[in-house]
């Protein structure tokens, strides 16, 4: 190579060498922040739901009897005010002893259907199902801020019938519960017991 080669070329090698050291550098400046993002998702939860599942497992029992202070015949339930915590895995049971039906109507009837639940299904008496036909359900154990729907069958005579769900609880908060079957007084079934606090109606309480 001749000297005007070498001072024709001189330039553009030293912009080659330049660029090789400004491409180096981006090269190391990704894989630094690769490394931080990959320690960032190893350090923090793959899970808040999973995290938080470790809290065990609690039951709650709930009673629908056909009678209560002061109105020997309306529906109740027992234990209308629970609390739980967040990733708790709630096994609720409801052991009912009310024969009567009051099956939903209007856009309501939606509430014949199990959700919100472990695999979506509540267990009847042992058996496992998603639904209850309308034409037998008595009550609905419902938590609309939490996505919780528990259909309940009317009772065989003489007997009782247990729905049994387990769900987890994903937020905290004080949740509304409530029975959507017009199973009170009056013209419409949604006077008596579906209208006084603390008999189909309660609360769910969820701690952080
Ligand atoms: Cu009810």
């Amino acid at each position: 190579m001749s000297r005007d080669n070498w001072r024709s070329k001189g330039p553009l090698f030293v912009v080659m060498a330049l660029a090789g050291i400004v491409v180096g550098l981006f090269a190391s400046v990704f894989a630094v922040a690769g490394i931080a993002l990959g320690l960032r998702d190893a350090v923090k939860p793959a899970n808040a739901v999973e995290h938080v599942a470790s809290r065990g497992t609690v039951v709650e029992s709930m009673s629908i009897v056909t009678s209560g202070p002061g109105h020997p015949d309306w529906p109740r339930y027992t234990n209308p005010s629970w609390t739980v915590h967040v990733g708790q895995t709630v096994v609720l049971r409801i052991t009912s002893y009310d024969t009567g039906t009051a099956p939903l109507s209007g856009v309501q009837t939606m509430f014949d259907a199990v959700s919100g639940t472990v695999s979506g299904t509540e267990s009847v008496d042992g058996k496992t199902i998603r639904s209850v036909p309308n034409t037998q359900i008595a009550h609905t154990f419902t938590v609309v801020g939490l996505g919780l729907n528990l259909p309940i069958p009317a009772a065989p005579a003489g007997g009782s019938v247990t729905v049994t769900a387990r769900f987890v609880a994903q937020r905290s908060g004080a949740f509304v519960w409530q029975c959507y079957a017009p199973c009170g007084s009056g013209p419409n079934s949604m006077g008596g017991a579906m209208s006084v606090k603390g008999w189909m109606e309660g609360r769910v309480h969820v701690l952080a």
